[in-house]
């Protein structure tokens, strides 16, 4: 141990510390000072930043024998609190930076040194310094945090007053449709905000710390599991396995569809028989502290015998594969969808046919906040708090493994550093809450950077043969396709995931004759876990390619074959069923003028016949559900407290997206005629134990559905209030008159929607769509391969916006991620990928600063004030925009994602 004085944020302290422990983990538990934010823990993401002696560090690479006696340290609370915010911190809250909020406070440090440096930044400066202190951010495309470190630059050089820097309500105090920023932002940009490791570092003395045991092989036969030697280390408490499981040991995978092979209890809590992939939970070890767990974990000895690992769904569908769950067939779930007439017919007799074979990447999230959670018991009550996404499911999906009554387990959604779907599946809950049974004592666990990357699921790999045909006027006639899904060892979701694939195959276009099957496989690779636009981007990368394949057969432009072809009145979707609204006719119209001006550009800039450079344009259309399938139901409550403000009760779950600004704008526009402000809307939300069920954070369902429960929720307050004059009655009158003062609303889509054919897929699964047209320009290095966005746009429909920062920073952060799977992400070598940027995570440079929205805004009847959804919308289809812009750019079609260098370079030699 070492004994030092330390200046942190202006506060004198005299600490000691191991000279091997990270600046970042004496900040957070010597000092409480949980603004800096632990994620990566490899230098790689910047949530970590501090200023340490004037020079900007990532506090997780850096060990306290590097921190001099003496050292000035200034943390994010130190910049600004809640109350007395920093200008550039104001700045963030204004342009929405602070979506999930986890990288903020690593931004504002950054930017706050920056801005200190230089008063006069470019753009390129702005986004060439993020990029140089590794600041990584999931969530909001980038552009708001340059757009907000170029406000202050201007009030600091006097060109704009200090106001500049606030929203501005409008005078008539309308939330609906506003910029106001999200209630959570200033406890974001300030570091105040608490997210799972920061109430989990303050639970109470004798809390378990744990390490899991983990596999390191994809496929084997566990023979024996001992544990004798972990348990005499250094404060070990406990080490859990399978036998100390009560109940049956399986996480209950939801199964959709009844014709489905599997009854969806493949995963184990804890393995017991056999290791199903990489990184498997096999034991945990309990601990007095995390590094006596951690160091233990490594004596646990697992004996096994390896078996022969299927680690793609080709390799899963031969002959003489094994059957990775004995009994059940790899391939567990298979589906068609039929629309029309005989499909060959409607090929074989049209004029223009397109086929090709694609390939859809195993996407990882790459969510900054490592997985967290941790459990403990309140009276007969095992709690639960974690990133879920679908509380009330997950207790459902987790019980029975457990060995209790669902009502004996309290969910509690913790404040979340982004999820985009990875946690529609229940992680790490159920470990949690079998050491808390077996133990009786609080238990704390958090993933490391690498674990939260090789052990949660990742958007299913999908190949997939498909053609598309046209008669001689461009109007498309037909479709057939035909792909395979590896879904790894456990099929969550894996039947109601091919369904999605199926139906978005030439989603947004009226196609008069489908055929299309696919199936759901079994595999050894990482599990397969609901990711945004879940399905979309896998069907719609092949349609939009193949529309252009399409296009150039006729001699038509890519914009105008679309244009024919989108949905109108009268057209029916892939499942038959008729549309509530048509913008895409709109949205293509909307982005024309720059689509041509772009083109006019590349074709200028290609002219110059030095240089390697060569640059082009793509169009992508996205359509995405709103909703779950056929009878999407939610709950909310609302309380008319005693001074007579409100209290709204659901769960509306909030990986980042706004959950928290989505329930008071709505409610805020259903309660207008009571005059009421936002500081009166208070809410509790995503606990168990008092909100009812809303249903997940899924689908882009929450605005949509929730939101409509909500108004139902106030609409009967209002009915109640209100007095035969038309004025409302306070809570005392209420009471005096014996009234009820809370009232649940609900909502649900079933009687708008119908069952699935399940010969055919021909139903109504939800009542409305959301649309976008995306444009990419790139410019690729012919020398190399690589590619690079110079511009990137997203035309959307998302009908009314109930606010547009959150819609604006929905689709720039969904964008940026489209980028990611067009042009790098990938999970798929166990060794490679296991860092955020081994994967392919998108920087700041990778976005362009030209990076845009336009939004149009089509009423959706049975909406909310007529909202649709927006949250999957912007990862539908940026990525088949920016594969066509290179082929416009260099005359290679890239089909297997991503468009790595290696393999446009590859491509480019062959053309
Ligand atoms: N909204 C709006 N006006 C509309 C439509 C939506 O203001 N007309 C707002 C809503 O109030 C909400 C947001 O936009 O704050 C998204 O709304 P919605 O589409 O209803 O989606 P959910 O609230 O159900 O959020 C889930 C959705 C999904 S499914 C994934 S995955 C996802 C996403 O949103 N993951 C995210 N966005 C994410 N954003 C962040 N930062 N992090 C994630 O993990
Ligand atoms: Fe330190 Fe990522 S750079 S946590
Ligand atoms: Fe940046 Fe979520 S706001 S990672």
């Amino acid at each position: 141990m070492e004994r030092k004085n330390f200046n942190v944020n202006g506060k004198k302290y005299e600490l000691i510390t191991d000279p091997e422990e990270k600046l970042v983990h004496v900040l957070r538990k010597q000092l409480g000072l949980m603004g800096t934010k632990m994620a990566c823990g490899n230098g790689q993401c910047g949530a970590c930043t501090v200023i340490l002696n004037g020079g900007l560090k990532r506090s997780c690479v850096v060990k306290m024998k590097n921190v001099p006696d003496g050292s000035v340290i200034t943390t994010v609370e130190g910049i600004g609190q809640p109350d007395s915010l920093s200008r550039l911190q104001r700045a963030f809250v204004k342009h929405g930076c602070t979506q999930c909020g986890f990288c903020i406070p690593g931004f504002i440090v950054s930017g706050t040194k920056l801005l200190e440096e230089n008063e006069s930044p470019s753009r390129e400066d702005v986004r060439h310094w993020f990029y140089k202190n590794n600041n990584l951010c999931r969530c909001t495309g980038y552009k708001p945090m340059v757009d907000a470190v170029m406000d202050v630059a201007k009030v600091m050089r006097g060109e704009e007053p200090d106001s500049f820097l606030d929203y501005v309500e409008p005078a008539d105090g309308t939330v609906w449709g506003t910029r106001r920023p999200r209630p959570s932002a200033k406890d974001k940009v300030s570091g105040a905000c608490q997210y799972g490791a920061d109430i989990g570092a303050r639970l109470p003395a004798g809390t378990l710390q744990m390490a899991l045991v983990q596999a390191q092989i994809s496929h084997g036969r566990i023979l024996n599991i001992d544990t004798s030697k972990a348990e005499k280390m250094p404060g070990v408490e406990r080490v859990i396995t399978y036998k100390d499981v009560k109940g049956k040991n399986r996480i209950y995978g939801v199964v959709v569809f009844p014709w489905s092979k599997t009854d969806g209890f493949e995963r184990p809590i804890l393995c017991d028989e056999k290791i199903f992939q990489f990184g498997d939970a096999i034991a945990i070890v309990c601990a007095d502290t995390f590094a006596h767990a951690d160091a233990a974990a490594k004596f646990v000895e697992v004996e096994y015998e390896e078996l022969p690992a299927a680690m793609n769904a080709l390799d899963a569908m031969e002959e003489d594969a094994l059957e990775i769950h004995p009994g059940i067939p790899n391939v567990y779930f298979e589906q068609k969808i039929i629309k029309g007439q005989d499909i060959d017919q409607a090929l074989e007799g049209s004029e223009y046919r397109a086929r090709g074979n694609f390939y859809t990447q195993r996407q990882p999230h790459l969510v900054i906040e490592p997985d967290v959670g941790f459990s403990y018991m309140d009276g007969d009550t095992l709690v639960i708090q974690s990133k879920s996404i679908y509380i009330y499911t997950h207790r459902a999906m987790i019980a029975a493994g457990l060995g209790l009554d669902p009502t004996k387990i309290r969910m509690v959604q913790n404040v979340m550093g982004g999820t985009f779907g990875y946690k529609l599946s229940p992680t790490l809950e159920a470990l949690c809450g079998v050491v808390t049974l077996a133990t009786g004592r609080p238990a704390y666990m958090e993933y490391s950077g690498y674990q939260t990357i090789t052990y949660t699921g990742k958007r299913a790999p999908v190949f997939m043969d498909m053609e598309l045909s046209a008669d001689k006027d461009g109007m498309l006639t037909g479709a057939k396709f035909d792909f395979t899904m590896d879904h790894g060892p456990y099929s969550e979701f894996g039947d109601l995931l091919t369904a999605k694939i199926l139906r978005n195959v030439a989603n947004g276009y009226h196609v008069p004759n489908i055929y299309g099957s696919g199936r759901a496989v079994f595999t050894n690779h990482a599990f397969a876990s609901a990711m945004r636009a879940y399905g979309a981007p896998q069907s719609q990368f092949g349609s939009e390619v193949l529309m252009d394949v399409l296009a150039e057969k006729m001699g038509l432009d890519p914009w105008e074959i679309r244009y024919r072809n989108v949905f109108r009145p009268g057209s029916t979707s892939p499942t038959g069923d008729e549309l509530d609204v048509h913008p895409l006719p709109g949205l293509l119209e909307l982005v024309k003028p720059k689509y041509e001006r772009l083109k006019a550009e590349s074709r200028e800039f290609n002219r110059k016949p030095e240089g390697t450079l060569r640059r082009g344009v793509g169009l992508g259309v996205g359509v995405y559900n709103v909703g779950t399938d056929m009878a999407d139901s939610a709950e909310s409550r609302i309380e008319l407290n005693p001074d007579n403000s409100v209290t709204i009760y659901n769960t509306w779950e909030d990986h980042g997206q706004g959950g928290d600004m989505g329930v008071l704008q709505t409610a805020h526009q259903a309660l207008r005629d009571l005059g009421i402000r936002p500081e009166q809307i208070h809410t509790k939300l995503n606990d168990t134990a008092f909100c009812p069920d809303s249903g997940p954070a899924a689908a882009s369902r929450s605005q949509f559905v929730v939101g409509n429960a909500i108004v139902n929720s106030c609409e009967k307050l209002m009915d109640a209030m209100r007095k035969d004059d038309g004025s409302f009655r306070t809570y005392e009158e209420m009471k005096a008159e014996g009234l009820e003062t809370a009232y649940t609303g609900n909502f649900t889509t079933a009687p708008f929607c119908t069952m699935i054919d399940p010969a055919t897929m021909q139903y109504k699964p939800v009542i409305t769509y959301m649309y976008a047209v995306f444009l990419a320009q790139v410019e690729v290095d012919t020398s190399n391969g690589k590619t690079r966005v110079v511009s990137m746009t997203g035309a959307v429909d998302v009908g009314k916006i109930g606010n547009r920062l959150l819609v604006e920073g929905q689709i720039y952060g969904g964008m940026a991620q489209g980028i990611g799977m067009a042009l790098s992400e990938n999970f798929e070598d166990l060794k490679k990928h296991t860092t955020m940027r081994g994967c392919g995570f998108p920087t700041i440079l990778d976005v362009p600063d030209d990076y845009e929205v336009i939004c149009q805004e089509t009423y959706r009847p049975q909406g909310p004030f007529g909202a649709a959804g927006c949250g999957e919308l912007p990862t539908t289809a940026p990525h088949p925009a920016i594969i066509n812009a290179i082929y416009d750019a260099c005359g290679v079609r890239i089909t297997h994602l991503p468009a790595t260098p290696d393999k446009v370079l590859a491509a480019l030699e062959r053309v």
